[in-house]
């Protein structure tokens, strides 16, 4: 099966400005470093690399109001924004390099104004250990990223929720999450009044993870625009330990590429992000090869005799 798709452009945003660990700042090389360009080049896609954003440092200081950071996070959200709205309207495919996953609201916002503008449908799948759903009241960290969920879904600060206008710049019906395994309790709750579709990994354990992507990929059709999160700490740690917030539990090597795999038979997907991969704590930068390998199969590489 080969299939065409846009032209790519990489946008990294190297910034940990909204995480619990310090290095995901690092991400954009890392992912440069394993490939990333060369591997999707490699497969026909035109590829250019926008070089990083630059934003404000990371001044690693304690919560203000149940937020570590929330002025530098804002910037740095505005930036990639602009950037990914450009990317978009010039009808190319973004791939956000992070950072960590606070980069999600900058992204998606652009994402969902441009499905306005455009008329498509807008379909989200998050692919994480997390449920990123937290507010300033009930997060146990005030690390934002653990929040771009809640701030895409209308909830959280205005500088975030408002950050391309109107608000908020997406349903919760719009988003599918994938691979959940850690929601903090008062999270939990939210998720619930909210309504989130989640298929955790007990779900997944119990019904296999090819009927959990089918129910997660329903209904997308000719004008629906899929955009892929994906937070590296979606993956076991026994795969990939270059993440700040791993949690035991997570899809395998096979699972992993199945997801993706299935994502790429859609033909839909029109954005991604890749995120919250920390060098800093990987292993020869083992994580980032790994997640340059799954993304090659998210762009159409089968590792089945179907190619
Ligand atoms: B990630 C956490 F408390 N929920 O809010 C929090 F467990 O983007 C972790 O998914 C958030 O990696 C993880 O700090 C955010 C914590
Ligand atoms: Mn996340
Ligand atoms: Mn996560
Ligand atoms: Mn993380």
């Amino acid at each position: 099966m080969s299939r065409s798709f846009p032209p790519v452009s990489l946008i990294g945003a190297p910034t940990d400005i909204g995480a619990g660990h310090r290095g995901a700042r690092m991400g954009p090389d890392a992912l440069r470093i394993a490939g990333l360009g060369e591997a999707l080049a490699a497969r026909g896609i035109d590829v250019i690399d926008r070089g990083d954003l630059s934003g404000p440092d990371n001044p690693w200081l304690p919560p203000t109001d149940g937020y570590r950071h929330l002025d530098e996070v804002v910037a740095w959200n505005r930036a990639l924004m602009d950037a990914v709205g450009a990317e978009l309207r010039a009808g190319r495919l973004p791939i956000v390099l992070g950072g960590d996953h606070c980069l999600g609201v900058g992204s998606i916002t652009a994402v969902a104004r441009h499905c306005r503008d455009t008329g498509k449908k807008l379909r989200v799948l998050w692919l994480d250990a997390h449920a990123d759903f937290n507010t300033s009241d009930v997060t146990p960290s005030g690390n934002v990223h653990g929040m771009p969920v809640a701030c895409l879904c209308g909830l959280g600060p205005d500088a975030l929720v408002r950050l391309g206008g109107s608000a908020p710049a997406m349903r919760p019906d719009e988003i599918r999450q994938i691979g959940i395994r850690s929601v903090d309790p008062e999270e939990k709750r939210l998720v619930k009044d909210y309504g989130l579709d989640i298929y955790d990994m007990r779900y997944i354990d119990e019904v296999g993870m090819k009927r959990a992507m089918e129910e997660a990929l329903e209904d997308l059709d000719d004008d629906t625009h899929l955009h892929v999160s994906f937070d590296v700490d979606f993956l076991d740690p026994s795969i990939a330990p270059g993440v700040g917030t791993t949690v035991p539990g997570g899809p395998n090597y096979r699972e992993a590429q199945l997801v993706m795999e299935m994502i790429a038979d859609t033909g839909r997907m029109g954005s991604l992000d890749i995120v919250e991969l920390n060098p800093a704590l990987d292993n020869h930068n083992g994580t980032a090869e790994l997640a340059v390998d799954l993304v090659e199969s998210l762009f159409g590489k089968s590792t089945l005799m179907r190619d």
